[in-house]
C-alpha cells in the first residue's frame, strides 16, 4: 500500500496519517493493550471485503453474495479453535466490532436484568465492561465488584466468600491492569460452589495463552472473550468461544441482532490472517520474548527504587506505584511522553486519586517486543524511566536517547 490516492484525493487526512505514522515510529510505546499488526493484517483490513454487508451468520445472512464471506468466517472461527486447542464442542463468534460489545453480547445473551455477575474493579486492576457503574454493564445487570488484596493479588477466598454471599449466575476473571498469573482453575471451583458460568475474559493475555506462556482458560471456562489486537497483535476486533451450542445460540442472537448489524467482513479476513500468523513457531518465541522483556523491565524498575505492584509481574505488564514518588500518574505520563516514551496512567489499588489523575503508570512490552528489542533495551528504557522521573529536567536529553532508540529500530511497515 503507498497511499499516493489518499495523497491525492485528500492532502489533509494524507498530513495526519503521515503524521502519526511517524509518531508511532519515533515513540518507545509500552502501552500494554496497544501492539503494531504485520502488513499481512493491515492489507487485509483495506481489503475489498470493507464493501460487503453480511448481517447474519455463515449460510443463513439475510445478503445475497456472501459465498466469500461465509468462507472467511468459517476459516477465521476454525483458527481460532485450533489456536487454543479446542474440540468442535466449542462454538466461536469472530464477529464483535471490539471487546466492550463482545462483552456486552455475553451479558446480554446470558444474564437477565435482575441476575448477579462478579466482575474485577477497575482499580484493582478490572475493566470497565466488567461491571464498573459507569459502563453499561454496570448499569443494566446487577454486577457487584471484587478486588485484590494489599498485595495487589486477586485474594480468592474473599471472591469464594462473596460468591457465597451474593450467588451469582456469572463470574467474570479478566483483567486489563493486573501483573499476575490469574488462577482459572481456582475462578472454576468458586464458580462451581454456587452454580455460577465462568466467563474469562483474555483480552490482553489472548497472544500469551495462544503460545503457552500463560495458562488457558479453556479447560475452565465456559465463556471465554477476547480482543485481537492486543498480544495477539491482530485489527481491532473481538471473538467470543461458548463451551456449548446451548450458549453460543444465546450469545450469537445477543451479537445478532440484539447490539450488532453487519459485521465488519474485512476485520474477520485480517483476525483470521492474524490468527494464521499467531499458530507459527516464530510467534511463539515472540509471545516468550514478551514475558522476558517485561521480567527484565520490572527487575531493573524495581532495582532503580520504583514501587511495583505485586511487587513485579508474570506477564507482559506491570505497575508502578508513584504515590512514594511524590507525584501522579498524569505527572509522569506526560514528562515520560516528552521524553520519548508512552505508558499510561493507571489506577493502583486502593488508589486515594481519581481515574482521571490516579496513582500509578501501566507499562507494558508487547509493542517494544514486535519491534524486536531486548534485554538491552530494556535496561535502556528503566534507566530513562528514573531518569525522568527523578529529575524532569533531563526530558529533553532523554528524548535525544529515545529518537535514536527508535531509529534503530523502525516499524517494518514500508507504505
Ligand atoms: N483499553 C484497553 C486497555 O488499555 O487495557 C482495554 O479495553
Amino acid at each position: 500500500m503507498n497511499y499516493e490516492n489518499l495523497k491525492k484525493v485528500d492532502k489533509e487526512s494524507y498530513k495526519i496519517f503521515v503524521a502519526e505514522q511517524a509518531r508511532q515510529q519515533d515513540y518507545i510505546n509500552l502501552i500494554p493493550s496497544e501492539n503494531y499488526t504485520s502488513e499481512a493484517v493491515l492489507e487485509a483490513l483495506a481489503s475489498v471485503f470493507v464493501n460487503k454487508y453480511s448481517e447474519g451468520y455463515p449460510k443463513a445472512r439475510y445478503y445475497p453474495g456472501n459465498e466469500n464471506v461465509d468462507q472467511i468466517e468459517l476459516l477465521g472461527q476454525e483458527r481460532a479453535r485450533k489456536l487454543f486447542k479446542l474440540g468442535k464442542e466449542w462454538f466461536v463468534n469472530v464477529q464483535p466490532y471490539s471487546g466492550s460489545p463482545a462483552n456486552l453480547a455475553v451479558y446480554i445473551g446470558l444474564l437477565g436484568k435482575d441476575d448477579t455477575a462478579l466482575g474485577m474493579e477497575l482499580a484493582a486492576g478490572g475493566h470497565l465492561t466488567h461491571g464498573h457503574k459507569v459502563s453499561a454493564s454496570g448499569k443494566l445487570f446487577n454486577f457487584i465488584q471484587y478486588g485484590v488484596s494489599w498485595d495487589g493479588v486477586i485474594d480468592y477466598k474473599k471472591l469464594e466468600e462473596l460468591a457465597k454471599e451474593k450467588k451469582p449466575k456469572l463470574i467474570v476473571a479478566g483483567t486489563t491492569a493486573y501483573p499476575r498469573t490469574l488462577d482459572f482453575k481456582r475462578f472454576k471451583q468458586i464458580a462451581n460452589s454456587v452454580k455460577a458460568l465462568l466467563m474469562v475474559d483474555m483480552a490482553h493475555i489472548a497472544g500469551l495463552v495462544a503460545a503457552g506462556v500463560h495458562p488457558s482458560p479453556f479447560p475452565y471456562a465456559d465463556i471465554v472473550t477476547t480482543t485481537t489486537h492486543k498480544t495477539l497483535r491482530g485489527p481491532r476486533g473481538a471473538i467470543i468461544f461458548a463451551k456449548n451450542k446451548e450458549l453460543a445460540e444465546k450469545i450469537d442472537r445477543a451479537v445478532f441482532p440484539g447490539i450488532q448489524g453487519g459485521p465488519h467482513d474485512n476485520q474477520t479476513l485480517a483476525i483470521a490472517a492474524a490468527l494464521k500468523e499467531a499458530a507459527s513457531e516464530k510467534f511463539q518465541k515472540y509471545a516468550s520474548n514478551i514475558v522476558r522483556n517485561a521480567k527484565i523491565l520490572s527487575i531493573e524498575l524495581s532495582k532503580h527504587g520504583f514501587e511495583l505492584v505485586s511487587g513485579g509481574t508474570d506477564n507482559h505488564l506491570m505497575l508502578i506505584d508513584l504515590k512514594n514518588k511524590g507525584i501522579s500518574g498524569r505527572q509522569a505520563e506526560e514528562w515520560l511522553y516528552q521524553a520519548g516514551i508512552i505508558v499510561n496512567r493507571n489506577a493502583v489499588p486502593f488508589d486515594p486519586r481519581k481515574p482521571i489523575d490516579p496513582s500509578g503508570i501501566r507499562l507494558g512490552t508487547p509493542a517494544v517486543t514486535t519491534r524486536g528489542m531486548g534485554k538491552s533495551e530494556m535496561k535502556k528504557i528503566a534507566t530513562w524511566i528514573k531518569e525522568v522521573i527523578f529529575n524532569p529536567k533531563s526530558v529533553n536529553k532523554v528524548r535525544k536517547e529515545t529518537l535514536s532508540l527508535t531509529k534503530k529500530f523502525p516499524l517494518s511497515y514500508r507504505f
